[in-house]
């Protein structure tokens, strides 16, 4: 079961020419139901539309999918983007970001070389991503949430 007392708001959406729509529906409706306020852009998002939904909503956390293959040339100046925008948020990376991906730690490097504060491959389930949300966005979990979370 998971804790239901966040409010922060994350903006996600599939960047590039990308139609692969189930992951982010998923992660959505995890998102949602763990009471994270979640825009979701869809798929064939553009690093602009990234940058003025996360400017416009003031977003806590910009959460990137790609599952065709194209992610890093997709990705290229995404960080000067969200500054462009004023946007101050951490940012996420995840899905089948290279084609093969036979070592993720070479595909970690290079999205953390782009600027991506954390980078999941496609084996990652919603759970994980938010406890790095919880994580990383200091959301606390009330004594309530903990009898829950350890029962
Ligand atoms: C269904 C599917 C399609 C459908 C998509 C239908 C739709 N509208 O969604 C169709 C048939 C259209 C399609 C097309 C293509 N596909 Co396709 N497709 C798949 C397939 C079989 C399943 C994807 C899926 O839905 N998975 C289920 C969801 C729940 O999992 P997920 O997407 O991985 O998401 C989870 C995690 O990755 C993670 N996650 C995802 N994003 C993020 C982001 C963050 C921030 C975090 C934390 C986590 C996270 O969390 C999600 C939930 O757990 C995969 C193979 C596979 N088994 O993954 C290939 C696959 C993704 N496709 C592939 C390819 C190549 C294509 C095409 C380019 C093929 C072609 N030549 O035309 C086109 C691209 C079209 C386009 N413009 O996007 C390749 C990508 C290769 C690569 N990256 O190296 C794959 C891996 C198949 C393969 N083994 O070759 N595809």
């Amino acid at each position: 079961m998971i804790p239901h007392t966040m409010s922060r708001t994350v903006v996600l959406g599939v960047i590039g020419s990308d139609a692969h729509v189930v992951g982010i529906t998923i992660l959505e409706q995890a998102f949602s139901a763990a009471g994270l306020t979640v825009i979701n852009l869809g798929v064939q998002t553009s690093q602009a539309e990234f940058a003025e939904a996360a400017d416009r909503h003031d977003a806590d956390a910009v959460l990137v999918s790609s599952l065709y293959g194209h992610a890093e040339q997709d990705c290229q100046g995404f960080q000067e983007t969200l500054e462009a925008h004023g946007v101050d948020a951490v940012t996420y990376i995840g899905g089948n970001l290279a084609v093969g991906q036979d070592d993720f730690e070479e595909t970690r490097e290079t999205f953390e070389d782009l600027g991506f504060d954390r980078v999941f491959d496609a084996e990652t389930s919603p759970e994980e991503a938010i406890a790095a949300l919880r994580r990383d966005l200091r959301i606390p979990i009330t004594d309530q949430e903990r009898v829950t979370v350890t029962s």
